[in-house]
């Protein structure tokens, strides 16, 4: 009868501790490496959309940030309007009405077969095709783009004096709340999960944080 462990039974043991060890560490560091890509890409897409609306407002002589086919969507209008990139038919956004602070703001969301376009029919539904030449020929969205997980982009702007703001949740550990590049709390906007960008950062109000 054998007793305890042989030297070769303890070291096969070590060896899959190891091994097992090193899978979780490996698989934690690729999801850390994707998440950081995509904040990579929710960086670099609120840039572009900032120099789009701005040029857009500096280049048209009439802007007009609800574009043609939406009207008194402003902060400051009757119908204060938050636009977000999920479109309606994959995620209905949960209540009619978004409420902060006492104020409600109707939420929009475009379709599918629209919300990419950059003809005022997209989520941000002003008209990037007027820009010569166009800054992009869709629209950015955020690379989950799911209201759910927390991870999509919001617009909203005012109508006087012109002002607009654009937002995006970020993931990864280091970047987002909390962490040790934090880019989401030092914004000097009023939402610290969120990365605002934009000529009044306090447009948009506080969204809920989102689920990591
Ligand atoms: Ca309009
Ligand atoms: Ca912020």
């Amino acid at each position: 009868m054998k007793k305890g462990f042989t030297y070769i039974e303890l070291t096969l043991v070590l060896f899959l501790l190891l091994v097992i060890g090193g899978i979780i560490f490996s698989v934690i560091r690729v999801k850390e490496y994707f998440s950081i890509s995509r904040d990579l890409k929710r960086i670099n897409d609120l840039e572009v959309l900032f120099n789009a609306l701005k040029s857009y407002s500096q280049s048209t002589s009439k802007p007009d940030l609800d574009g043609p086919y939406l009207d008194f969507r402003g902060i400051d209008e009757v119908w204060a309007t938050i636009f977000i990139s999920v479109p309606l038919e994959l995620e209905t956004f949960p209540t009619s009405a978004y409420v902060y602070e006492e104020r409600s703001y109707a939420v929009f969301q475009a379709d599918k077969n629209n919300y990419l376009k950059i003809d005022g029919r997209g989520w941000i539904p002003v008209e990037f095709n007027k820009i010569n030449p166009p800054p992009f020929s869709s629209l950015p969205v955020d690379p989950l783009n799911k209201y759910s997980k927390g991870f999509y982009y919001l617009y909203a702007f005012r109508r006087n004096p012109l002002q607009f703001e654009i937002s995006a949740a970020l993931e990864s550990q280091d970047l987002r709340y909390g962490g040790k590049g934090d880019k989401v709390s030092t914004d000097n906007g009023n939402d610290s999960y969120r990365l605002e960008i934009g000529t009044n950062l306090d447009l948009i109000p506080p969204f809920p944080p989102p689920s990591f």
